[in-house]
């Protein structure tokens, strides 16, 4: 509750803010008399209830997510001192489910000359008999210089791993020879073992325009030496951050641990772009330090994203204990650094998500980890409800602001399917056009989130079908372009396509993570999957509505939804 008091305080401090800020870009700067006050008042609505955030400042990559002895640690670049980027520091967290979680100190900040101006991304591997070893990138000079470094945990019989040390002997681990863009540096992976007795790891870098994932290769993990030629490089795709690399079995959804030889599998490379600031990955295959993706894969640009909304910086990381891949992924905000600084927070941790290869081998599917479902409290329903054009049946009896959303459409024909226009190169190019408000053909259809009664604000997540030359192309939009009243939000019509043959089963389905300021969906178990940061003005708490709705000539029904309200994770 907010006492008369401190709101005049508030308002007080909120002019003085406005004063100060008038006109001024304000990134990288910090404010420290705004933090505490932000925490309270402004921004509390958009705070998100389960999904991994700080109590306040800025958050952004994924760090050295490991399982060891019975617990999840997750560490992620975060500013002690704003809400702003600057200041890194590897902030450290514990859990026992990957769920709620709870802070314990620091584990890596900038204390030695080599990681001076910076303690950047990095993974964990646990090495066999040995324990944890941490590999990140240190910044050592104001031009930014950049070389790898280890840690290992000051005692490994604590249970949550508190303190880390950086060995003063070794250390940096890996500096940058005369070939390699020291300046472009950075984001280790963690590490495989191979038959031959090497430890093999993957860093991030750029050649002119060219991006490069090098390879380096170790006996002891301490000398490393770098392979003749990088696992992977691509034209005119700039620079590579927080790589990835994988193995995902053909014949099973199980995880594995670090790379296997045989024919039994695949592999995964993902990059961070960061000329578009989204994750992409191909599927392909691995052998004699050399990664050739699949001619099903498209390599850069055009190809598979892990998320098409806002996801970056991602990381995975094997489960022994659930025999799982799991990814993290950093969700920034959409809203401006002004706003950012009066909430005193920013950046997001999508809910982490169990990963594994397509049975048609073509791409990944990705599913909230199951422990996500312990949240899920009362539950409603709705069975074979008919969607004429233009309708909207409200799903009631929810808190539509908290929820998680699972729905399976069907409709009974194809052939009121729009043309597909090939101007639209990319599938935002496609939503852009043909949003929710365009009634179409073959949908769109969906639900309608986080929307107020009236729809003044909603964001909807939906599907349509299109028909071009003989196949079908099937869109899947986040439109976050209606979400907020507000102005000067970034409010982009997120889409990819969904990769599915409708001909036969004329089936899609559906699920959305609703937690006030974001929207996380799942299309078809998985397939195509999109997470939109949006920031309503009237659709907030118990002002929030959720609907299914449908805009095309051909009558949807919704075949079964289940809708839960979503208790609140204990991040501590
Ligand atoms: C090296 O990396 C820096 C930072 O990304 C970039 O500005 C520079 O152009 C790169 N140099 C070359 C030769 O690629
Ligand atoms: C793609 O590769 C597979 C084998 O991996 C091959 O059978 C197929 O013909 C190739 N397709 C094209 C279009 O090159
Ligand atoms: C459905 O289409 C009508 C007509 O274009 C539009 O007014 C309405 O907003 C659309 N519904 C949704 C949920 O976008
Ligand atoms: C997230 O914020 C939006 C809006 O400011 C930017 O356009 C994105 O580039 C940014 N994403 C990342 C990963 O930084």
């Amino acid at each position: 509750m907010v006492s008369p008091n401190s709101s005049t305080i508030f308002l007080f401090l909120l002019s003085l803010l406005l004063l100060i800020n008038n006109g001024v870009q304000a990134f990288h700067k910090v404010y420290p008399h705004l933090q505490s006050v932000s925490v309270l008042s402004i921004g509390a609505q958009h705070r998100t209830g389960y999904h991994f955030q700080p109590p306040k400042n800025w958050i952004n990559d994924p760090n050295g997510p490991m399982y060891y002895n019975g617990i999840y640690h997750f560490f992620y670049q975060y500013n002690p001192k704003g809400s702003v980027w600057g200041n890194i520091v590897w902030a450290h967290s514990v859990s026992k489910d990957l769920i709620n979680w709870e802070a314990v100190e620091h584990a890596i900040y900038p204390s030695k000359p080599f990681d001076k101006y910076g303690c950047w991304s990095g993974s964990a591997t646990v090495v066999p008999g040995k324990g944890p070893i941490i590999l990140y990138t240190g910044v050592k000079d104001e031009a930014q210089n950049q070389v790898q470094c280890y840690a290992v945990p000051e005692d490994p019989k604590d249970p949550y791993l508190r303190k880390w040390v950086k060995p003063d002997n070794l250390n940096p681990i890996l500096v940058p020879d005369k070939e390699v863009n020291g300046s472009a540096f950075r984001d280790p992976t963690t590490a495989w073992w191979s038959k031959d007795g090497h430890w093999r790891i993957l860093v991030g870098s750029r050649r002119k325009e060219r991006g490069v994932a090098y390879l380096y290769r170790s006996k002891d993990f301490k000398t490393w030496v770098r392979a003749k030629h990088p696992l992977h490089s691509k034209g005119d795709t700039g620079m590579w951050e927080c790589p990835d690399f994988y193995p995902v079995p053909l014949k099973n959804n199980l995880g594995l641990d670090s790379v296997v030889d045989g024919k039994q599998v695949k592999f995964v490379l993902k990059n961070s772009l960061d000329l578009t600031r989204y994750d992409y990955y191909t599927i392909g295959s691995y052998d004699k330090d050399k990664y050739v993706p699949d001619n099903t894969s498209e390599d850069g640009w055009g190809g598979l994203r892990y998320d098409y909304g806002n996801f970056y910086a991602s990381k995975s990381f094997f489960d022994p204990s659930k025999k799982r891949r799991v990814i993290w992924g950093w969700a920034n905000e959409s809203d401006t650094t002004d706003d950012d600084v009066l909430k005193g927070w920013a950046g997001i941790q999508a809910i982490p998500r169990t990963v594994w290869l397509d049975p048609n081998g073509r791409q990944l599917l990705q599913w909230p980890v199951e422990e996500l479902d312990s949240l899920r409290g009362k539950e409603v329903n709705m069975k074979s409800q008919k969607l004429e054009k233009g309708v909207n049946v409200e799903v009631k009896g929810i808190t539509a602001a908290q929820a998680d959303v699972e729905v399976k459409f069907s409709f009974s024909s194809l052939d009121k399917a729009e043309p597909y226009d090939p101007k639209w190169v990319h599938a935002q190019d496609a939503c852009d056009h043909k949003g929710s408000k365009e009634q179409g053909g073959v949908g769109p259809f969906g639900l309608l989130t986080l929307a107020t009664e009236k729809l003044e604000e909603f964001t909807p997540v939906f599907f349509r079908i299109f028909k071009d030359q003989n196949k079908h192309v099937i869109l899947m939009c986040s439109d976050a372009r209606s979400s907020s009243l507000k102005s000067k939000l970034y409010k982009p019509a997120f889409a990819g396509f969904v990769d599915l043959d409708l001909t036969t089963n004329k089936k899609i389905s559906l699920r959305s993570l609703i937690d006030h300021s974001v929207v996380e969906s799942f299309g078809e178990g998985g397939k195509t999957n999109i997470l939109s940061r949006v920031y309503p003005q009237l659709a907030v708490a118990s002002q929030a509505h959720l609907f299914v709705f449908n805009n095309g000539t051909e009558p949807i029904t919704v075949e079964n939804l289940k809708a839960w309200n979503m208790k609140s994770a204990n991040i501590k």
